[in-house]
């Protein structure tokens, strides 16, 4: 094997990626790369071996992604480097040019030295006329968000690059990722992330959605391992390269309180409906299919509702309220 290159690698998914690529292929085969710097600018602590292996890399500058793959004998390219829907719907342009500029770049760059490619879709790939129950794999893709226009055209865009210049480039459409490692950033979905931490502080939680706004979710450990396995899968047998859905749970926030209730007895959840979010949750899926990624190359989640919500409070509470925890200062105490 040659090296792998993740890019995006301090966002919430590369923090966890990279340690689990490390395990896999050894530290030694994978290569950090992000806008920010190592560690100064890192919201999260810098994965292990990321001081060696790092590059500074700015997805939009195609001669950086280039001079990355060739210096490091890049074979595979993890492109995680994006801005999330909620950020997105804010700015754009600049979502325009991150998301489909900078896949554009990489997948130029996987021509050039025949890479192969990682590219995370999303539910936002979808919109208003897709169905929204059971939402099966080939179906009607009109998304009304920038974030949902970058992502169906980015599937289309690896299609095109897998059938015209025989690339291999596999994705799959994420749901919303939840994570005690890093925190998400402008994502819709992020409520599932901050509504634990809230929870653990301060018993309370204010949620940007609604109490029914029910959407797919994932524990991370599940999308790691469902990235992971996509990419090492026979490709004779992907029907769908671009790209696979996958679900663990579709879940609203009143089930996710209801869970964390549970664990934390009095814990009080409150609504005010932010409707940019809201709107762009109500152009997307309840529950995706994802059967024909389990026909094709074996997709099982591990966590449900009930595992992952006790797992996550356990990891966190040490982070949150134990010795050394970052506790409740500098937090916004309504938990908006
Ligand atoms: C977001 O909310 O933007 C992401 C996603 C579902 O793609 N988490």
């Amino acid at each position: 094997m040659r090296n792998i290159l993740v890019t995006g690698a301090f966002g919430q998914i590369g923090s966890e990626l990279i340690p689990a690529l490390q395990q896999r292929y050894g530290a030694e085969h994978i290569v950090v790369s992000d806008i920010r710097m190592v560690p100064l600018q890192a919201q999260v602590p810098a994965p292990v071996g990321a001081e060696q292996n790092y590059e500074q890399v700015d997805c939009t500058q195609p001669q950086q992604i280039l001079e990355a793959v060739r210096r490091h004998d890049i074979d595979t390219i993890y492109h995680l480097a994006a801005l999330l829907s909620a950020v997105a719907e804010e700015r754009p342009h600049l979502a325009w040019s991150i998301n489909m500029g900078g896949l554009y770049n990489v997948l130029e760059a996987a021509r050039q030295y025949r890479c192969r490619v990682f590219f995370p879709s999303s539910i936002g790939a979808f919109g208003p006329s897709t169905p929204r129950d059971h939402t099966p794999q080939v179906t009607i893709q009109r998304p009304t968000t920038m974030y949902g226009v970058t992502k169906a055209s980015g599937e289309l865009l690896c299609d095109y690059y897998a059938a015209r210049f025989g690339l291999d480039v596999r994705g799959l459409r994420l749901p919303g990722l939840v994570s005690y490692v890093a925190p998400p950033g402008g994502g819709t979905t992020d409520y599932a992330v901050e509504i634990f931490y809230q929870a653990l502080r301060y018993k309370h939680y204010r949620c940007f959605l609604g109490p029914a706004t029910r959407l797919d979710m994932m524990y991370m450990p599940d999308a790691i391992r469902a990235m992971i396995e996509l990419m090492a899968a026979d490709g004779g047998r992907l029907r769908h390269r671009n790209a696979y859905n996958v679900t663990a749970m579709s879940i609203s926030p009143e089930d996710l309180a209801g869970e964390i209730r549970k664990h934390i007895p009095g814990f009080a959840i409150d609504y005010q409906v932010d409707p940019v979010r809201q709107a762009i949750a109500d152009s997307w899926p309840r529950s995706l299919d994802d059967s024909v990624a389990r026909e094709d190359w074996g997709w099982a989640p591990r966590f449900d509702l009930a595992s992952m919500s006790a797992d996550m409070l356990a990891r966190l509470a040490q982070k949150v309220t134990g010795p050394g925890g970052i506790g409740p200062q500098g937090l916004d105490p309504k938990g908006s």
